[in-house]
């Protein structure tokens, strides 16, 4: 059988590819297990610094597979606790690209939702359609879709069912950039070299600090930036960072 996740190391960036073609990588337990091991794997490994997710030109994921849930029962479905998949992806401190062409749909979309930018090509096509085979999003995609895109356009995705396209996509919110079918992965690439001279230790508190809006209110996200910030004067990186500023000179980080 073929690997479902394809993983390779480039300098500090840690690449997960989706590769379940023939169902268009839709998101098997099996296939979210291994996605698991490998994403947890590039965070607990310190010489990576940036993790891209990608799929194939054709497909980023049609969703989670709907063989394994179509005879399901309430008991089947929570004792899969399959929301547990959910939050040890939720739970990777290290910043995630997407690199999205095609579908992005359902469980698919919700899976680019957990990343931290989306790198779009112009066939990408994102959608909640989970109404149109009886239910609704699962995987944050209410939540997420909605605090991305505002309530009125998400409201349509979710009860319409309906697509947005790339540029759609990129102008209400939901995306980093929008570029040609044949150069998705590379700009994400790109865009993960540009994180990965970056001091590691910054990236992820920086990261925590920007998903912190979800749940906190100004003040005390205020604070609790404030509280980041200070504490990475406690790191290397920041002494070097700020002396190579004054000296002229490129920084160079050890994520210590
Ligand atoms: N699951 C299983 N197989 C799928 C699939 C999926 N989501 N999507 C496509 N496939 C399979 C097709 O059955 C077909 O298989 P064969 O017939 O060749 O054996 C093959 O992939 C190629 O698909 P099509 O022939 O349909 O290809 P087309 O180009 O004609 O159409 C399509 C592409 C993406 C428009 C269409 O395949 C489609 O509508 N797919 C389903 C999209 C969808 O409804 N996605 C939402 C699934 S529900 C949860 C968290 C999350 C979720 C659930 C629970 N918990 C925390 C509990 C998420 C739920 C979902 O995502």
């Amino acid at each position: 059988m073929s690997e479902l996740i394809l993983s390779k190391t480039q300098g500090h960036i840690g690449i997960a590819t989706l590769n379940r073609p023939e169902v268009l990588n839709a998101l098997s337990a099996e296939l979210m297990d291994r996605l698991i091991e490998v994403l947890t794997g590039y965070d607990n490994d310190p010489s990576i610094y940036v993790l891209v997710l990608a799929g194939s030109e054709r497909v980023f994921a049609a969703g989670a597979d709907i063989g394994e849930m179509a005879e399901a029962s309430v008991v089947d479905m929570s004792e899969r606790n399959n929301l547990a998949r959910w939050l040890r992806i939720k739970a990777i401190r290290k910043p995630i690209i997407a690199a999205v062409s095609g579908y992005a749909l359902g469980g698919g979309c919700e899976l680019a939702m957990h990343c931290d930018m989306i790198v779009a090509s112009e066939s990408a096509k994102f959608g909640q359609p989970e109404i149109n085979i009886g239910v609704m999003p699962g995987a944050g995609g209410t939540q997420r879709l909605t605090r991305a895109i505002g309530k009125f356009r998400a409201m349509e995705m979710v009860l319409a069912g309906r697509f947005l396209s790339a540029k759609e996509a990129y102008d209400a919110g939901l995306v980093t950039r929008v570029v040609a079918k044949e150069q998705f992965l590379d700009e994400a690439l790109r865009l993960a070299e540009t994180l990965a001279t970056k001091p590691p230790l910054a990236l992820k508190a920086a990261k925590e600090a920007v998903l912190a809006v979800d749940n906190l209110s100004l003040n005390s996200g205020l604070e609790y930036e404030r509280r980041l910030f200070y504490s990475l004067f406690a790191t290397d990186d920041q002494k070097e960072g700020m002396r190579a500023f004054m000296e002229k000179r490129k920084p160079e980080y050890k994520g210590r």
